[in-house]
């Protein structure tokens, strides 16, 4: 909603968006917020400053917004995520409150440089990759778009650990990312609430006969509410990210007193607030830790109860709690809170099953991210029974009722029977998480076309059958504020000149950039603005690294997790292949290429630590090597985060996405690559396959095997041996590895990954390396030809609208949550009123 501008007051210094004034703001907050005379201020102080300068600007509309989603009738969306990949705040909200210019200028008038200023937040990487910050964008578009909706998570003390390289190892530390402080988040300490964990259950029957049951816990600890506001772009809407810390209770303190046991207690109360100190690093696997299951069952729990309180304060009772919110669980990392509220609908507000069960169903959607089977949530009984005794009840009388559904539908069919129950019986028994959650939801979702279709007929495929109604496809998208807007303001401003502005907030209007590809006008702006971004990274390369790369060359870029599905080892032997060449012939034609790897590998994940080792021992080979003479460069970029993406996705020209086809849910960075106008060259997986489809056939490069063509191989029996025997290049490859070329004469270190391949190769690299070298030789010819380049790289910018996410939540907002926009009035106050004289007056009564 825009709104005329108001005449500034002297009494705005918090409000008003004009240079002037936030130069004045800013300089007040240096003194009374840092304590420091401008001329003593650290970066941090200046950083400080301005962050509390721009919250100040989020206040006014975050209480706006609180205000006008009071009792209002649309429904909320409580985005459920034990991670939320935030990213730097400071600038986004720059971007979102349309306040860029009027901040630099304000800054320069200073002397100060803003992207020095920016450049100091720490980033809250409480994520792992795609699925964190999948939910990060999720928040960006749903306040956006209008939509009530309140993002529930974790504030974990430490994030996602930060990576160094020694000796071309990955080695982790800490991630201490509040040393600082964090400007952008208020502890909101009367809305804690108490989490009980483990004990046992005593069943009774009260006094009026009822039977019940009690829940005697072995600790309760508190959650306390940390918010930190989201603002839309361009719209006075500000949505929470409620994340939860755990405290210890005061009783410890009691005990303490009692007992005089000082120091015991304190150690009791270290334990209770473990519960939220780390971010576990793995993504798309899991051990089954008990801190990980309390972690995800406290932050679940808080946040129900939370949403009961907000429940009761609209005067609503819990009947009616599936009218209020939409529930949406991101992966399964939060299904336990299906069980958490059929307890506390059931246990705590006495309603019957059936009408609990209801509720829950109608509350509940769930997201699914994964394909491997490996990574499917499965907890082992006796844990989850430690843990949480009353929620394995309730899941076995889930199961239970739900079991005997199946056996009248599906008569005699005991395995299907096995395969659907909650309970995985063969071995040690657990509980599976993915048939709790889809058992639990009215909707489930898979986040690409091929992804949803492998769900219904390969992982899900039983709970299809049960309810192909429930099942539909969102494909995943990306902010186009942080991953376009911001990131790459060069480009930004060359497209709002050529199309104005309204794509920021509609990105199916980069369509009207089309014509321009033809335009070699345009097309040279283009090419200066993405060199430009090319020659930042290029410092940014020697700076973290020592290496010096040419801007000329091509900027070949593979940044994602470390895994054995993604193939970043694949990428590594196209390298091997045209290093061969040239050593094979000296001056055979090679396009200038410079290969760059960014990601983290899991810590405890020794094959991706290794094929890490893999890739820098093949740099330092590559780019000590005087015949090679610059053609080829090999960079590790160390420590891959939200800050830095924003810097390389704009600088790319070709971008890797080269999973084994039928592996990657999705892939997000494939978007973003594609909407900063590099090209991709990919498998036909994830949302490769509706990326070319997007995009056109001309401006994206795939090879490889097909999902279907991957399974038809495996079932003819695959063997990775023959295409080694058959194919020279890729003999020559393997065989320099064995030699230990690039391990130093060590022909041991490398041979569990290519060794292993000949006889089994699990990800199929043997079988699609040809396809592979092949493609990148159509890539290179392209390449070589700048115009066509060019070209390619404007349409796929023009076409890449459909992967904002603003349209996936449009998607998920009319197929799954049914909610509407709540537009926010902006608050204002009489002139030289303080903000609250007009609420006092009330309260006074
Ligand atoms: C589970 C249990 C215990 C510990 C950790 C985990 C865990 C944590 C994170 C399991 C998985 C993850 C993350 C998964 C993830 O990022 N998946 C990616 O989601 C993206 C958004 O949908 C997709 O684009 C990617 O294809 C998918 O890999």
């Amino acid at each position: 909603m825009k709104e005329a501008p108001r005449p500034e007051h002297a009494d705005d210094t918090r409000t008003a968006l004009s240079s002037a004034t936030i130069r004045r703001a800013f300089l007040d907050h240096v003194f009374h917020t840092q304590g420091k005379l401008p001329g003593h201020a650290s970066q941090n102080d200046l950083y400080q400053a301005l962050a509390h300068t721009v919250r100040d600007r989020l206040v006014q509309r975050w209480i706006s917004t609180a205000e006008a989603y009071l009792g209002q009738p649309s429904r909320t969306v409580a985005y459920l995520s034990a991670e939320f990949l935030m990213g730097p705040h400071l600038g986004n909200n720059l971007v979102n409150l349309g306040i860029f210019d009027e901040v630099r200028a304000a800054m320069a008038a200073l002397g100060l440089d803003l992207d020095q200023i920016l450049a100091q937040e720490d980033e809250p990487g409480l994520g792992n990759g795609g699925l964190g910050r999948l939910a990060a964008c999720f928040m960006d578009s749903l306040a956006t778009l209008e939509i009530p909706a309140l993002g529930y998570g974790i504030r974990y003390e430490y994030g996602i650990f930060q990576q160094t390289i020694i000796d071309g190892m990955q080695v982790e530390k800490t991630d201490t990312w509040l040393r600082n402080g964090n400007p952008w988040e208020i502890q909101r300490s009367e809305w804690a609430v108490q989490v009980r964990l483990g004990g046992h259950s005593e069943h009774y029957t009260d006094d009026r006969g009822h039977y019940r049951v009690r829940w005697v816990p072995a600790k309760t600890v508190v959650g306390v509410p940390f918010d930190s506001p989201i603002l839309g772009y361009r719209v006075n809407t500000v949505n929470t990210l409620r994340l939860w810390r755990a405290e210890a209770t005061e009783a410890f303190d009691f005990h303490t007193f009692n007992r005089g046991d000082y120091l015991g207690a304190v150690s009791k109360k270290v334990t209770s607030e473990n519960l939220t100190k780390v971010l576990y690093p793995n993504d798309e696997t899991q051990q089954g830790k008990e801190l990980r299951l309390e972690q995800q069952y406290f932050f679940v729990a808080c946040s129900l109860q939370d949403m009961l309180r907000l429940l009761a304060a609209d005067g609503m009772p819990v009947t009616r709690f599936h009218e209020k919110f939409a529930v949406q669980l991101n992966d399964t990392h939060p299904a336990v809170g299906i069980a958490e509220l059929m307890r506390l609908l059931v246990d705590e507000h006495d309603l019957p099953w059936d009408e609990a069960w209801d509720i829950t169903r109608r509350a509940f959607a769930y997201t699914n991210h994964t394909l491997l089977p490996e990574a499917l949530e499965q907890w082992p009984l006796p844990l989850f029974g430690r843990v949480l005794p009353r929620h394995l009840e309730i899941i076995f009388e889930i199961n239970a009722r739900f079991l005997d559904e199946v056996r009248i539908r599906f008569f005699g069919d005991e395995s299907r029977l096995a395969r659907l129950s909650l309970i995985d019986e063969r071995g040690e028994r657990h509980v599976r998480m993915a048939n709790l959650a889809c058992l639990g939801s009215h909707a489930i979702n898979g986040v690409a076309e091929l992804h949803s279709r492998l769900m219904r007929e390969d992982v899900l495929k039983d709970i299809y059958a049960m309810w192909p109604e429930k099942f539909t496809s969102i494909t995943n998208g990306v902010t186009p504020r942080r991953w376009l807007a911001l990131s790459n303001p060069r480009l930004t401003r060359l497209v709002t000149q050529a199309i104005g502005d309204g794509w920021i907030a509609d990105l199916d209007r980069l369509h009207a950039l089309e014509p321009f590809a033809e335009d070699a006008g345009f097309r040279q702006e283009w090419q200066r603005a993405r060199r430009e971004n090319k020659l930042e990274l290029v410092t940014l390369i020697r700076d973290a690294t020592g290496v010096t790369v040419d801007p000329d060359s091509m900027f070949d870029v593979m940044v994602k997790r470390i895994h054995e599905y993604k193939r970043q080892h694949l990428a590594v032997l196209h390298i091997i292949a045209l290093y061969h060449r040239i050593k094979s012939d000296p001056h055979a034609e090679i396009v200038p290429r410079t290969f760059l790897f960014a990601g983290k590998a899991a810590p405890g994940y020794h094959y991706a630590k290794l094929m890490i080792r893999f890739i820098t021992s093949v740099a330092d080979v590559v780019n000590r090597d005087p015949q090679v003479r610059d053609r080829l460069k090999v960079v590790f970029l160390p420590n891959f985060n939200v800050s830095y993406g924003q810097r390389i996705y704009p600088a790319a020209d070709l971008a890797e996405q080269i999973s084994l086809a039928g592996k990657e849910a999705s892939g997000t960075g494939n978007m973003k690559f594609a909407m900063n106008g590099a090209i991709n060259i990919g498998t036909m997986d994830g949302a490769n396959i509706e990326l070319r489809e997007a995009v056109g056939a001309d401006n994206f490069f795939p090879f490889g095997l097909t999902a279907p063509e991957v399974y038809a191989l495996r079932a003819d029996g695959y063997d990775p041996a023959t295409y080694y025997h058959e194919n020279a290049q890729l003999r020559a490859v393997i065989d320099l590895i064995h030699q230990g070329f690039f391990s130093r004469g060590d022909p041991v270190l490398f041979r569990p990954q290519f060794d292993e391949h000949l006889r089994n190769d699990p990800y199929l690299l043997m079988a699609d390396f040809a396809s592979y070298v092949d493609c990148q030789q159509h890539v290179s010819a392209a390449f070589s030809d700048t115009p066509r380049w060019q070209r390619m790289s404007v349409l796929s910018c023009a076409r890449s609208g459909r992967f904002s996410s603003d349209r996936a939540i449009r998607e998920y907002c009319e197929r799954i949550w049914k909610v509407q926009a709540v537009p926010v009035r902006l608050l204002h106050r009489a002139s030289g009123a303080p903000w609250h004289m007009e609420e006092m007056k009330e309260r006074r009564g």
